[in-house]
């Protein structure tokens, strides 16, 4: 039986509010400095920021650790003052160059020792910035070709580099994101049954979750909303990246619920009817603008997607779980897709 309604914690990332480069064509509108992003962020509604560790602090391989820690506190205190969490501090490990053969499990290992420390570093800026976790997106940590790369040693690498972090902060927890490809041809911990299965080979499975992004999730061919109830079923689903894919293309991080709204709505039903948010977890929005958007539309998508998932809940909360319930005992699944469909359009 679903539970009461949630009250739902919503966040997204300076990323978010971009300015439309893609790899074919440059940007496209202006770039909007943290501070307004923040300020912004907070206008919309929203009650945390999500970083990645140079989004926090940029260039921070070139700087040291206590001006690193200078920094994040500015950041801290601007977050204070706007009233807003840190949700995570994600380290971005697939730009430099001692990641481009992988992070974690790079074949160089002056690079695994580089990604290891440098992740050490972003451990710090959570703590700094008093986040909830740390979420670790494995962009690199797969192969172009096979033969490179040895699946079994990569699997390890990354547990050992996990190990590494929590035995670094005994308070850490470590959110593990998912995606089958891009930037690599294919990636190693590719669904969310690859992460779960990882958190429990880590030394403290406790203190190991996952977050599931819904275009991560179609991008390997899934069902988001079972990805969440598999993450669910083991207790492990932290956190989601709602947004919206057009199928099997790039990631296009699409506002939530704009390519399939019943994806969206059966998202929002696993969430609430399973008490989602109820022990800090938050509902963040990892959309992206289309190019073809205007300066001053720079925010808008994340205004929609928010509004959309309200607007679904309020779906999942007016659903006739009688009719429902009947329609289940009597097999009646065509009769009940009809009234999905007709509750979702507003008709009877
Ligand atoms: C990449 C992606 C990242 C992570 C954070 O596809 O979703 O932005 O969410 O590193
Ligand atoms: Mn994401």
């Amino acid at each position: 039986m679903p539970k009461i309604r949630g009250q739902y914690r919503f966040s997204c990332g300076p990323w978010n509010v971009s300015e439309g480069a893609d790899p074919f064509g440059p940007e496209v509108r202006r770039t909007v400095p943290l501070t307004r992003k923040i300020r912004e962020i907070k206008n919309l509604g929203f009650d945390g920021v999500q970083f990645h560790d140079d989004d926090v602090v940029p260039d921070l391989d070139a700087k040291s650790h206590a001006q690193i820690m200078k920094e994040a506190r500015r950041v801290k205190r601007l977050l204070d003052s706007e009233g807003l969490e840190a949700e995570f501090v994600a380290p971005r490990l697939w730009f430099s160059p001692q990641t481009i053969d992988g992070a974690f499990t790079s074949n160089d290992p002056k690079c695994r020792h580089y990604a290891i420390e440098r992740t050490k570093i972003c451990v710090d800026i959570n703590n700094e910035l008093e986040a909830s976790w740390m979420v670790v997106w494995l962009a690199r940590e797969g192969t172009y070709i096979r033969e490179s790369k040895n699946a079994r040693t990569q699997v390890l690498q990354i547990r050992d580099a996990l190990d590494a972090l929590l035995e670094y902060d005994p308070r850490l927890r470590i959110l593990i994101e998912p995606k089958p490809n891009e930037p690599m041809d294919s990636s190693i911990i590719s669904t969310i049954g690859h992460a779960v299965g990882m958190t429990y080979i880590t030394c403290d499975s406790s203190r190991v979750g996952v977050l599931v992004e819904t275009a991560h999730s179609i991008l390997a061919g899934l069902d988001p909303s079972d990805d969440m109830g598999y993450a669910l079923a083991h207790g492990k689903l932290w956190s989601v990246h709602l947004n919206d894919q057009g199928g099997l293309k790039f990631d296009e991080d699409k506002s939530f619920g704009s390519y399939n709204l019943r994806h969206a709505f059966n998202q929002v039903r696993v969430l609430e009817e399973y008490g989602y948010g109820r022990n800090g977890e938050w509902v963040g929005l990892d959309v992206k603008a289309m190019r073809t958007t205007k300066q001053t539309a720079s925010y808008k998508h994340l205004a929609n997607s928010r509004q959309t998932f309200l607007n679904l809940l309020e779906k999942v909360s007016t659903l006739d779980r009688k009719l429902e319930a009947q329609l289940i005992r009597a097999r009646d699944y065509e009769e009940l897709d009809r009234y999905i469909l007709c509750h979702l359009m507003g008709k009877k």
